[in-house]
């Protein structure tokens, strides 16, 4: 937030605010709205159904334990008491803002009277505003006074993940919930539709246990949100996470007296507890745990939690903040001002309450999407579209709504005959037509293009470049015709993946001509992050050139996009039991007829490759998922278990010490770091210059003998080993030496690389009988070949 801005319009007339939001989070069906509805004293429903987006409607008063009532549909209550505190407080000081009491007529003459005539549009607060909220004044009741609580109620359904994600704030309290009555570490079942590759190319379902899912949204809290500083000390971290389990009298048999049962549910808090403990989210959760039996009547357990809930939130650090008055007649009133509309224009908000300061007006609303109030994305207009800049969404839920009509097949019977077509190719090829997307938002077309540029914001699409048809071609004459070009026809949408039921389809990564690195999550890898990446891929990919070749290939949890003609790179989700990544696989695309030998990946294109996802990895994390974890890796050689070494400190040394569990060893990085190097065969114009001292040549013609007449003499080994330079151990493979040979003419040579490189191909040499000229020249051209230096291979066949 601009500092200074929100200085100056402090001075105009301020208010502190008390207030927070309770967010109720956690795996499907759990009990979430239950809990709410105990919170909130309305009656337990034993057929409740199933959330959909998100229901924020409901506000309560913490100021006594009494007063958990929620007022539904009523946010502009939020800041009714501030308001009208603030309003008293500038009427009786002659202030900037009007006489609460005052008509607008009044208020009107006072404006021209102060100020210059001509400005009174540029009074802080509008007129018809304040009269309305005045009016309500004879409603507030004594009990309005203190803290306020919005209740956010998320629905548990995978489908949601990827949009809750966006509204995790760090001004909330979370309540993280769970069914006690569940086994914690039992794999749940999901609904058909959720099913998803485990990502190891098998056709298991990857189902989480209800520990996964605590884990899961306790990580998201903890990656999503940034920490709230405090000046005093808290008990926990802020945003502070509250663990409840719901179902707490189905804990254990039936007839169980309550102390057996107490013993039962600590044991599964002890066992949560235990596997929470060294996890980075840990200092933010509250260390007392809530069991609930939402079908009582309101209880002493639920009366505890209340009470905690309270005592906690009157901690948090933004407690008594103070805001600029007109700010919080804007959050007050906003719906009113756009008549109930989810969304309102800039020009809306600028007349609507007489802000007509720019940069205070985007300030402001910077500073409730920080809060989670409002969704605005145009803070910044130098980067964002004008659509964006011009959209100022006030309902979350009508946004979720409109990207899940989207992104969410309908069922067939559902379909509108004319789009079974194109509903078939979302589903299929995840490829949205736009004139599905004019039919499914037929209601919302004015806000069409803000709406698809949000969802390019989020990269929850990308939009297909597609190559023009023949009849186009032909009838443009420009040069520029046959380039790709943009166009609105299509999308691709890879976060609705979830729904991926094709079994057929599978990715191929031939592990031997691949070059493969890792991103390494430490456990923890969110599918909207990995989803985003895709996106950001599809769209570099077809910058490249992409467009040009076949679709990219979208499953589930992996994906193949083209880099240039010869290759392609996979991204690949993976969620194991102690690990998360994304395994990245470069590989040469296949050639017809197929060359003698499998050439590998070039180390530039894997260079770019990785370059690539280093750089949106970092602005996810800088824009997004603020405290995500990762490191680019590579699998340790030492192949025993799989497990990953940092691949910085690979570039940098020749050799690493990786420990691992209870054992450590010494890694030699050649290998690793030839991966993402270029072979010099392409510089064969600027060879190196001749590295071989006069010593160690005449040690190797001492060993060769001076009257060596074979084929492959000194001259010409030194003419090949100047050549090779760091590409001499991908020829020792293919002269049939294993990496332990390699690894021993290194570490006996005396001369360094030099030394090893002869000894090497002294070695080679003496496999060979007096006869075997051609053997050898084959042999040798055909290795060179293989490392892709064809001048050299057509010498050694000529020596
Ligand atoms: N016996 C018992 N039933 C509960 C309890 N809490 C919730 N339920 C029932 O469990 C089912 C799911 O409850 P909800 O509150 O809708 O669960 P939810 O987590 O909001 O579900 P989603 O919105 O789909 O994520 C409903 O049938 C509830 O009546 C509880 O503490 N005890
Ligand atoms: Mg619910």
């Amino acid at each position: 937030m601009n500092r200074a801005v929100y200085q100056k319009a402090l001075e105009k007339g301020s208010e502190t605010v008390h207030r927070t939001r309770l967010m109720i989070v956690g795996q499907e069906r759990v009990g979430k709205t239950s809990l709410m509805r105990s919170l909130v004293h309305e009656r337990f429903n034993s057929e409740e159904l199933s959330t959909e987006g998100i229901t924020t409607d409901c506000t309560i008063n913490i100021s006594s334990a009494q007063s958990w009532h929620c007022k539904r549909g009523d946010s502009t209550s939020l800041s009714q008491h501030e308001l009208m505190i603030g309003l008293e407080r500038e009427s009786q000081k002659g202030g900037p803002a009007h006489q609460p009491h005052s008509s607008s007529a009044a208020s009107q003459n006072q404006a021209t009277e102060t100020q210059p005539r001509g400005t009174s549009r540029k009074s802080l607060i509008h007129d018809e505003v304040i009269e309305k909220v005045v009016s309500r004044k004879g409603d507030m009741k004594p009990t309005d006074v203190g803290p306020t609580l919005n209740i956010w109620d998320f629905a548990g359904q995978d489908l949601y993940y990827t949009t809750h994600q966006t509204f995790l704030s760090s001004r909330a309290i979370y309540l993280v919930v769970f069914n006690l009555s569940q086994d914690l570490d039992e794999p749940v079942t999901l609904p058909d539709n959720a099913t998803c590759n485990d990502g190891s190319g098998g056709s298991v379902p990857y189902r989480k246990t209800p520990i996964q899912y605590l884990d899961f949204w306790m990580q998201s809290i903890f990656t999503y949100t940034k920490k709230n500083c405090s000046r005093k000390e808290l008990k926990q971290n802020s945003p502070p996470i509250f663990i409840v389990g719901t179902h707490r009298n189905s804990v254990g048999q039936k007839d169980i007296s309550e102390d057996q049962r107490k013993l039962l549910i600590q044991k599964i808090f002890d066992r949560l507890r235990d596997e929470i403990k060294d996890k980075p989210y840990y200092t933010h959760v509250v260390s007392k745990f809530h069991a609930i039996e939402n079908s009582l009547e309101d209880n002493t357990k639920i009366q505890e939690l209340r009470k905690h809930i309270e005592d906690v939130a009157v901690e948090e650090p933004y407690m008594g903040e103070r805001i600029p008055l007109n700010w919080l007649i804007f959050d007050d009133e906003k719906e009113m001002l756009s008549c109930g509309k989810p969304i309102m224009t800039l020009k809306q908000v600028m007349d609507g309450f007489g802000i007509e300061d720019e940069t205070e007006l985007l300030t402001m609303l910077k500073f409730y999407h920080d809060l989670g109030n409002i969704i605005y994305f145009g803070g910044d207009s130098a980067k964002e579209s004008q659509a964006l800049r011009d959209v100022v969404i006030l309902d979350p839920n009508w946004l979720i709504d409109s990207f899940k009509k989207i992104l969410t097949v309908k069922p067939p019977k559902e379909q509108t005959a004319k789009y079974r077509k194109s509903w078939d190719r979302l589903k299929d090829k995840r490829i949205l037509e736009d004139s599905l997307i004019d039919h499914m938002w037929q209601d919302i077309r004015e806000h069409k293009q803000a709406l698809l540029d949000l969802m390019d914001k989020f990269d929850l699409l990308c939009k297909r470049f597609e190559e023009p048809r023949e009849e186009e071609k032909s009838s443009t004459a420009s040069s520029t015709a046959t380039q790709p070009r943009p166009t609105n026809a299509s999308y691709y949408v890879p976060s609705m993946l979830r729904q991926q039921t094709s079994r057929s389809l599978q990715l191929e990564t031939t592990e031997n001509n691949s070059n493969v690195f890792y991103v390494d999550f430490k456990k923890f890898l969110p599918d909207g992050l990995y989803h985003r990446l895709v996106v950001r891929a599809l769209r570099w990919s077809q910058d490249l050139g992409g467009a040009k070749s076949a679709n990219p290939l979208l499953l589930c949890d992996q994906a193949n996009f083209y880099v240039d003609d010869h290759h392609k790179f996979a991204l690949q989700m993976v969620h194991q039991s102690n690990l998360a990544y994304i395994k990245v696989s470069v590989m040469r695309v296949e050639m017809y007829p197929p060359p003698r030998h499998v050439k590998a990946p070039s180390g530039d294109v894997t260079c770019k490759v990785k370059d690539f996802v280093e750089e949106h990895l970092q602005d996810l994390k800088t824009m997004w998922i603020k405290r995500i974890n990762y490191c680019i890796s590579v699998q340790c050689p030492d192949k025993k278990v799989f497990h990953f070494l940092p691949l910085n400190e690979c570039m940098a040394k020749p050799t690493v010490v990786c420990v691992f569990e209870t054992s450590h060893s010494v890694i030699k990085t050649y290998e690793i770091q030839a991966m993402f190097k270029e072979e010099c065969y392409e510089e064969e114009a600027s060879a190196p210059e001749p590295r071989l001292d006069d010593k160690t040549l005449a040690a190797v013609a001492k060993r060769l003998g001076a009257e060596d007449k074979q084929p492959f003499n000194d001259i010409h080994m030194r003419e090949i080993a100047n050549e090779l330079g760091k590409n001499w151990e991908k020829l020792a493979t293919y002269l049939h030496f294993t990496q332990d040979d390699t690894y021993k003419f290194v570490t006996n040579s005396q001369t360094g690389v030099d030394g090893a490189i002869f000894d090497m191909l002294t070695t080679w040499k003496q496999r060979f009988k007096g006869g075997e000229v051609m053997k050898m020249k084959k042999e040798m051209a055909e290795a060179l070949e293989s490392i892709d230096n064809y001048v050299l291979a057509e010498k050694a066949r000529n020596y």
